[in-house]
């Protein structure tokens, strides 16, 4: 017989049996899986500045479930601290979102970003921190990168980015960030066009990136949860 601590244990068991995601390029500041969900994945310091492109650079991430959101965006403080500090710069001007939301299945998985094309004043030696936030249904998951920009700085060969997984066809029709409304570029998969009703927000007060989940988030959800108790 089934018990609610057999059902809490199997949920706990279901959520670290699913990787998440990694950051694989630029290097992560650090992967743990149950912290995951927290500003940075769990960690808080700056670590070594890694150079990167101040034009167009690839970011590579390995995607642990079979459909994911996923978003890019910067804070240019020197130590971040908040989902407030990726949203304005110390003298208040906002920033934009690095990339659109989008969509990826699992595997090896890159987009591109242009730090520079902004329209923050990032020059030559600018420093930041890149910050991924990835759902792949089981919350909002964060892994972070410090930069310094370099103009006319070359990726090794292997981490170019020729497939965007960033690309129009992937972009999600609405977002939201931070409580600002933003609104993206329409995507033509049938998938992300479907109507948008349930809102994912999640802990309104932690100020991370939202948008508006697809009608298949929540029936993919209700399959797993029907799979994990079919498990058992
Ligand atoms: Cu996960």
């Amino acid at each position: 017989m089934l018990s609610l601590k057999t059902l809490f244990a199997a949920t706990a068991l279901a959520s670290t049996v699913y990787a998440h995601f990694t950051l694989d390029y630029p290097t992560s500041r650090g992967f743990d899986d149950d912290n995951e969900p927290q500003f940075c994945g769990g960690f808080n310091s700056v670590e070594t500045r890694q150079p990167f492109p101040l034009g167009q650079g690839p970011v590579h991430i390995d995607s642990h479930h079979n459909l994911a959101t996923v978003v890019a965006f910067i804070s240019t403080s020197s130590n971040p601290t908040s989902f407030e500090d990726f949203n304005t710069t110390s003298n208040g001007t906002s920033i934009p979102l690095a990339t659109d939301f989008f969509q990826v299945t699992s595997g090896d998985k890159c987009f591109n970003v242009n730090l520079g094309a902004l329209g923050l004043g990032l020059t030559n030696g600018s420093e930041v921190t890149l910050q991924i936030q990835y759902d792949g249904g089981d919350g909002n998951l964060y892994q972070c990168a410090d930069l310094v920009l370099i103009d006319g700085y070359s990726v090794p060969s292997n981490e170019t980015c020729t497939s965007d997984a960033a690309t129009a066809g992937n972009a999600t029709s609405s977002a939201t960030t931070g409580g600002s409304s933003s609104t993206v570029a329409s995507g033509s998969s049938s998938a992300t066009s479907a109507a948008a009703t349930t809102s994912s927000a999640s802990g309104g007060s932690s100020g991370a990136f939202t948008q508006k989940e697809t009608v298949g988030w929540g029936l993919a959800g209700a399959v797993m949860g029907i799979a994990t108790l079919l498990v058992l």
